[in-house]
Parts: structure tokens; C-alpha cells; sequence
């Protein structure tokens, strides 16, 4: 049944390949580090209309005009139709299509698309993981020999002090930092093995939906920083770790999170 949103996804991806002139388009959002592209619109309305076609119950949650149509449903979409834009828009090659379909309170399938490398991946829940149909499974390493992604939620400001801070305490902790610009993807490598943790201080639902299920059928955890469970409706910080490494990963941000500056700063 899922299977028609993966073929979705993946058709999608090819407008985002054949994108041309994409600085021609550029438009700033709520501000200069917040940019789109008429090829996010593009994608956004394509997967409205394929999906809403595919499964004409759902709703639809899209980052693109803030589009919410979920009154009244069991079931919808979450969908980010280029994660990773200020990378496309660099032609960095490193963005994904983001769909998660939301049903009855909780997160049931998630499919993310790297259309440059081909690479689709996917959970249903209590199915597993999968990349490009083959199962993944997340490292459950201690954090003194993780890999940690992050991302800077540089357009949220008040974020900012704490994520310098989070990063100062965290770095003689771990392995190293990694960090890509589509949050999406980060999430995806985790559950895949390529690196190990990953926090933000502040993303919005479409940016970790599909994904948060993907790391937990894959055998990890996520939560916001201060432990208590992803919103879907608002934004919110992310926080994903091991089953050795998410406890450490809240120790540490908890002891950061009680200092005086840092008070008030999550979403
Ligand atoms: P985007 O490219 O779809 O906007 C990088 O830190 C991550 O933050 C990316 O996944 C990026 O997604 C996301 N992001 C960019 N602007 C944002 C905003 N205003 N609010 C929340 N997330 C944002
Ligand atoms: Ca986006």
C-alpha cells in the first residue's frame, strides 16, 4: 500500500534533477538564511496532487505557503518537497524529498529521497528500515566514539548561544561533528550507519517527520533536547542518539540546558 508514495517520491526527484537557472528563482522566506525556489513549489504541488490522488482520506502538511489541511483526518501527509534548499540552490547535490504520513497520533510511514545519489530511504512502522529496499540498521555506539550530525537552526536565533555551547562541551566528547545543511538526510545517515548522533535546536516537523521514523526502525531513538517527545504540529528541537548514547547525549544537554544563559532558548 505504501508503495505508491516511494514511486511518488521518486518521481518527484526527477523535477528536482532537472532543475535549471535555479538562482533565477531565488526568494527569501521569513529571512535571508530562509530561502525558496519555484521548484520547491513545484515539487510541493506535484506530491499534493499525486498523494491526495493515491490516498484521498489523507490530509496534507507541506512547508511550501504553510499548506494545512488535517482537520478532521485520521491520516496525512508531512512533507518537505526540497529539504536541504540553500544546498540545491548551490548545486551542492546534497537535499531530499521528505514525505511522512501521520496516522492516529503517531508517525506510520516515512520516505526520504536523495534524488542525486538514488538513494530512497524508508520505514513503515514496526517493519523496519530500509535503504533502496535493503534493511539498515543504526550503530549502538557510546558517544565518546560517535559521529555526530548536527545542524545550526541558524534562522531561529535565539537558538543560537545554545547551540554554540551545546557544541563547545559536546566535541571533547565525541568522535567529531559533521554537519550538511538538510536535516532530512542527517537523520537518514544516522539510521544508516554512516554517523552515529545528531541534534538541532530547533526544525519543523517536515524536516525530521519521515526521518524520526526511519531512525527508530532502524534501532534508534529521538526525542527533543530536553528528552520529552517530538511535537508534529509545531516546531521543535531534535535529539538522536543509540541505545548507549541517547542517555549520555541527555546528560550532557541537560547539564547545558540548567545553565543561566541558556534558560528559555528551545522552541
Ligand atoms: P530546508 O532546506 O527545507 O529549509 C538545516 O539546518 C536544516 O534546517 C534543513 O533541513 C533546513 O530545511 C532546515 N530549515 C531551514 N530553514 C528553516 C526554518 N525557518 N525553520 C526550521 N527549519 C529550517
Ligand atoms: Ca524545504
Amino acid at each position: 500500500m505504501y508503495e505508491r508514495i516511494d514511486q511518488i517520491v521518486r518521481e518527484a526527484g526527477r523535477i528536482v534533477l532537472s532543475a535549471h537557472h535555479i538562482s533565477d528563482s531565488v526568494k527569501e522566506k521569513t529571512s535571508h538564511c530562509d530561502l525558496v525556489t519555484k521548484y520547491d513549489t513545484m515539487v510541493q504541488d506535484f506530491l499534493y496532487r499525486e498523494l491526495l490522488a493515491a490516498f484521498p482520506e489523507a490530509g496534507f502538511y507541506g512547508e511550501e505557503g504553510d499548506v494545512l489541511e488535517i482537520a478532521d483526518k485520521r491520516g496525512y501527509f508531512i512533507v518537505d518537497p526540497i529539504d536541504g534548499t540553500t544546498n540545491f540552490i548551490r548545486h551542492a547535490r546534497q537535499s531530499s524529498i521528505n514525505v511522512g504520513y501521520y496516522l492516529d497520533g503517531r508517525m506510520e510511514y516515512g520516505a526520504v529521497y536523495q534524488p542525486y545519489t538514488d538513494e530512497l530511504f524508508t520505514a513503515q512502522r514496526g517493519c523496519g528500515a530500509y535503504l533502496n529496499g535493503k534493511p539498515i540498521r543504526m550503530n549502538n555506539l557510546p558517544l565518546s566514539e560517535s559521529i555526530v550530525m548536527y545542524g545550526s537552526a541558524i534562522y531561529y536565533r535565539q537558538t543560537i548561544p545554545l547551540t554554540a555551547q551545546l557544541m563547545a562541551e559536546l566535541l571533547p566528547s565525541v568522535l567529531d561533528f559533521r554537519r550538511s545543511g538538510t536535516a532530512g538526510l542527517d537523520l537518514c545517515y544516522v539510521a544508516a550507519g554512516r554517523a552515529d548522533a545528531f541534534f538541532e535546536c530547533c526544525l519543523r516537523p517536515w524536516d525530521y517527520a519521515a526521518a524520526s521514523l526511519i531512525i527508530q526502525e532502524a534501532g534508534g531513538i529521538v526525542t527533543a533536547l530536553d528528552g520529552s517527545p517530538l511535537r508534529f504540529f509545531d516546531r521543535c528541537s531534535v535529539a538522536v542518539g543509540s541505545p548507549q548514547s541517547h542517555p549520555e547525549l541527555m546528560k550532557l544537554v541537560g547539564r547545558v540546558l540548567q545553565q543561566p544563559d541558556m534558560k528559555g532558548r528551545l522552541p
